[in-house]
């Protein structure tokens, strides 16, 4: 009886010794290494799903170098769960480089210039009463209007409509290795030569300062891995150098609807809380205008400096 009771109590002692060193062992851990990042690619064609990080805090080297590498190789990076301030969402974005002016001067934050406010309520209303979302009518690259466009564009959710305003991104890589070998040596020639919209929603104080004819090549090497991707924003293509402006609408419309396929394509479906990042140099994307814009969705946007393209 005597014995038993001994026993009772040693494997008692047992169990409590393993449960407090094994909550000792996790929070040390964890508090020495951070959460684990979880890194998931989310289609065949592009996108990376990052979990367990908070990126406005401090991220350590070997993170960093892991997400680093995970949005070089699959050019579109979600990540979830994230609580940002303004402050704290250009902490996590200058992980990736350096911000960069924005055009649309008027949506700027008044704190926080480096932040464009994209927000349905803001946007101008076309003539079937919906909301036209702005700088997104075409698959595009961003600010193609720059002698150096944008290597990367952020946006963080922060408002969410019930359904719809998706993101679409395409991988330009997939779409360039997909052509005939006579294209690619043809297309390697062409020029776009790009200004900024004539839209209504860019200002006419914007459209003087930004507005310059800037020439970059349909097809752009990636400035890091070498890649060549086709490399376009229609809306801002004033036309292929060496064609006339009816040849130059003709050929662009007919390229994007032959490159821009389900299979090099991601359709993100967004959630609070996401910050999504991607590379200009190798993705195009659109905004899905399924959506009533008085059911609010705003994303707060960034753009990092990039180099010319070649
Ligand atoms: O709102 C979106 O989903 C995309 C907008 C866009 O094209 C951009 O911010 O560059
Ligand atoms: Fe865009």
């Amino acid at each position: 009886m005597v014995y038993q009771a001994g026993s009772v109590i040693r494997r008692l002692d047992f169990v409590t010794i393993a449960v407090i060193l094994t909550h000792y062992l996790f929070t040390t851990l964890v508090k020495e290494s951070g959460m684990p990042v979880t890194m998931k690619p989310i289609s065949s064609a592009l996108g990376v799903e990052v979990t367990g990080v908070d990126l406005s805090g401090p991220v350590d080297e070997k993170d960093l170098a892991s997400l680093e590498k995970g949005l070089q190789d699959h050019l579109v990076m979600v990540v979830r769960d994230q609580h940002y301030s303004a402050e704290q969402y250009l902490t996590a974005v200058r992980l990736f480089g350096e911000t960069m002016e924005q055009h649309l001067t008027d949506l700027l934050m008044d704190d926080h210039p480096e932040i464009a406010v994209l927000d349905s309520l803001e946007y101008q209303v076309g003539a079937d009463g919906r909301g036209i979302p702005l700088g997104s009518k075409d698959w595009h690259t961003d600010h193609t209007n720059h002698a150096k466009p944008p290597k990367m564009t952020a946006m963080y959710a922060m408002s969410l409509p019930r359904a719809g305003g998706d993101t679409g991104f395409a991988n330009m890589h997939m779409a360039y290795d997909a052509l005939p070998d006579m294209d690619k040596v043809a297309y390697g020639e062409l020029k776009t030569v790009n200004k900024i919209e004539d839209n209504a929603y860019v200002s006419n104080h914007d459209k003087k300062r930004f507005g310059s004819l800037q020439k970059h090549p349909l097809v752009r090497t990636h400035p890091v891995t070498g890649k060549k991707a086709i490399y376009i924003h229609p809306g801002k293509t004033a036309g292929i150098e060496g064609m006339d402006a009816d040849e130059s609408r003709a050929f662009v419309d007919r390229l994007m609807a032959r490159v821009i396929q389900p299979e090099i394509s991601y359709r993100h479906q967004w959630r609070l809380g996401d910050m999504v990042i991607w590379d200009n140099s190798a993705v195009s994307h659109v905004a899905y205008r399924d959506y009533d814009h008085r059911d609010r969705r705003i994303m707060y946007r960034v753009i990092l400096a990039g180099d010319s393209p070649y």
